[in-house]
């Protein structure tokens, strides 16, 4: 992934130097006084408030992972109000909640999460459904080759392959580390696509629409590919 295009700034008012600067005083405050997570995300989030650019990404986060969001800041949603919507080409269209995913069998998935920035955490756990098994739901119609994810931060968007998304190690992930995946991770419901690069698990996961054909998501409309798949990836999904 050497030919990745940098993330480009869009109207960033901060020089990347001069934020970097910041930065590194406040991550250094908090080796010293780690705050508690809340505090964390609240700093992680007027980061990412003054640029949009990802640069938030280079910042260490709890457990290896690093906090990424297009957008500055991200509606919160929990049982009370958050909802999957199921639609495009299927038969039958339809909305989950929280408490109804939570209800459906849950599959667990244990995989690598490998960032193209060159950071990862190897042997994840992510519990939640099948992707497979909503699609089956909802009834592919003929005519759908490819699905669209869309995010409730309201930019962020993938997709997949409708084969791709088929898969027994695609999540329509529920809890990682066997915890409800934060708010900060994406949560409460995030995409995960265990045999590709983590650009493809998409946070703040609320749309999946079945199209005619791969339509190109955030990353990929920049230069990524959409067969975002790793190395050492099985690509026949021999679990399947
Ligand atoms: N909605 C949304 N999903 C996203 C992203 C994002 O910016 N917004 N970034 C992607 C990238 S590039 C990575 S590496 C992972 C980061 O997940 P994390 O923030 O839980 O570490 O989320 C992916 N999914
Ligand atoms: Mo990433």
């Amino acid at each position: 992934m050497a030919d990745r295009p940098k993330r480009s700034a869009d109207g960033a008012p901060v020089g990347r130097r001069a934020l970097l600067g910041v930065l590194a005083a406040g991550a250094a405050g908090l080796v010293a006084a780690p705050p508690l997570q809340r505090g964390w995300e609240n700093f992680l989030g007027a980061a990412s408030q003054v640029d949009r650019t990802g640069l938030t990404g280079l910042l260490p986060n709890p457990g290896g992972f690093r906090y990424y969001s297009v957008v500055g800041s991200v509606p919160r949603k929990d049982e009370r109000n958050y909802a999957l919507t199921i639609g495009g080409l299927v038969e039958n269209p339809r909305t989950y909640t929280l408490p109804e995913l939570r209800a459906l069998p849950q599959t667990r998935v244990v995989g690598d999460a490998v960032c193209t920035d060159g950071w990862r955490v190897d042997n994840t756990p992510f519990d939640g459904v099948k992707l497979a098994d909503l699609l089956d739901a909802a009834g592919v119609r003929g005519e759908g080759t490819a699905v669209r994810f869309t995010c409730f931060d309201g930019a962020y968007t993938e997709s997949l392959t409708l084969e791709q998304a088929r898969r027994s190690d695609v999540l329509v992930a529920l809890n990682m580390q066997d915890k409800p995946i934060t708010h900060q991770q994406g949560g409460p419901v995030r995409l995960y696509v265990a045999p590709m690069y983590f650009y493809k698990s998409a946070k703040w996961l609320s749309g999946i629409e079945v199209t005619e054909q791969v339509v190109a998501g955030f990353w990929e409309e920049r230069g990524y590919p959409v067969d975002g798949w790793l190395e050492d990836a099985d690509r026949t999904d021999g679990a399947a």
